[in-house]
């Protein structure tokens, strides 16, 4: 099946590109973004980058109990975050999304909160850190256990099909999901059924301390997209654009009724596991290095600069901009207080039981 606006051809060899590292335009095909848009998803990128390194700081001082890092992941989310309708269609992310739950919309308050576990958080401090949701924008809360909400998107994006909507579902997760039994029985399942759904895979080449050679026999998680029936898109995820155009096309054809599709964005974690691990352990600070070396913000930027749409004076700007969002919405965070004790009978069940009745009165005396 070909569509009329395919411009990128499923399980290339070398990961697909549109910039190159100094920020020139590579693609063979024009850039059809104004200049807002792209902008934007800078923007976009600097606030990611701005909130996690905030909760990482915050962490260590004892106000957030536990952060996943997400630096160099930016470029990837929000090339997926760009690609979707926000508040449209349906996103099941995972704990290391941060540009790509504030990039659809999610208040910068709510992951603050979230984090910190506030009463501005919209889960009530009931999910771990760093597992951000929202109601008004579908987007489900991350699961911890890896993999296990790769069943409920596929099952989700069934849904959407069979109700005739035409909302796709993206679902995003690491290169270690895929070697979950959760994993292939979801995209096994949304292959069999042609349902309207994109596997979004932020490959960073380690589960932990687990590298990717030990992790699958495969040498690549795209490839693995052919058993399910399905195209498997291979993506620089350190170039935005990329991100974004090969997500975008994804997204399209399942919206066009042409099912599901499998990318993985290669990218990488500048920081550790979580707060949790000394990735000095097991990775070389060269490898780190190397790889801070192809920043995605630093790529965009570039390619912004060269086409005459940033310069320092807008970064100062933007930098500014941010951390006053990013100040401001801690300090909203923290005005807001701690979850009342009693929430943790709300919420969860339309009858609440007897006993539990019973130890509510009996914890507020
Ligand atoms: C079912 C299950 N097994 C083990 C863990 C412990 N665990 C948490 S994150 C993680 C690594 C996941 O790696 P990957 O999917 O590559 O994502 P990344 O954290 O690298 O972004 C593991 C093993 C878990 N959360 N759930």
């Amino acid at each position: 099946m070909i569509l009329e606006s395919q411009l990128f051809q499923p399980f290339t060899d070398e990961p697909i590109a549109v910039t190159s590292e100094s920020g020139e335009w590579i693609a063979p095909f024009e850039l059809d973004l104004g200049p807002d848009k792209l902008r934007r998803m800078y923007q976009d990128m600097l606030l990611g980058r701005a909130v996690d390194e905030r909760m990482s700081r915050l962490q260590r001082q004892g106000k957030v109990s536990f952060v996943a890092p997400s630096g160099g992941h930016e470029g990837a989310q929000v090339g997926i975050a760009h690609a979707l309708r926000a508040g449209h269609d349906w996103l099941f992310p995972y704990y290391r999304d941060v540009t790509l739950p504030l990039a659809i919309g999610v208040p910068v308050v709510e992951f603050v909160a979230q984090a910190m576990g506030t009463a501005a958080d919209p889960s009530r401090a009931r999910q771990m850190p760093y597992h951000a949701s929202s109601k008004e924008l579908n987007v489900f809360s991350a699961a911890s256990p890896i993999a296990s909400h790769i069943p409920p998107a596929a099952g989700c994006a069934i849904s959407m099909k069979l109700r005739g909507t035409d909302q796709v579902t993206v679902c995003t997760f690491g290169d270690g999901s895929t070697s979950e039994g959760d994993w292939h029985a979801g995209v096994n399942f949304a292959g069999a059924q042609g349902a309207p759904i994109v596997f979004a895979c932020q490959n960073n080449r380690y589960a932990i301390s687990v590298g990717f050679e030990k992790q699958t026999g495969s040498d690549s998680i795209y490839t693995k997209a052919h058993a399910y029936g399905m195209p498997g898109y291979f993506v620089d995820g350190m170039d935005p654009l990329a991100a974004y155009y090969v997500m975008r096309e994804a997204v399209q054809r399942a919206r066009d009724g042409f099912g599901p599709a499998l990318v993985e964005l290669l990218v990488y974690r500048y920081g550790g596991h979580s707060s949790a691990d000394d990735d000095s352990r097991y990775r070389p600070r060269a490898e780190v290095e190397a790889w801070r070396k192809r920043d995605p913000l630093a790529r965009l930027r570039r390619f912004l600069t060269r086409r005459g749409l940033w310069d320092d004076a807008a970064e100062k700007e933007a930098e500014a901009v941010v951390r006053a969002q990013v100040d401001d919405a801690i300090a909203q965070a923290q005005a807001a207080g701690d979850v009342a004790v009693e929430a943790m009978f709300e919420d969860v069940l339309a009858e609440v039981p007897e006993r539990l009745v019973k130890q509510r009165s009996e914890l507020l005396g």
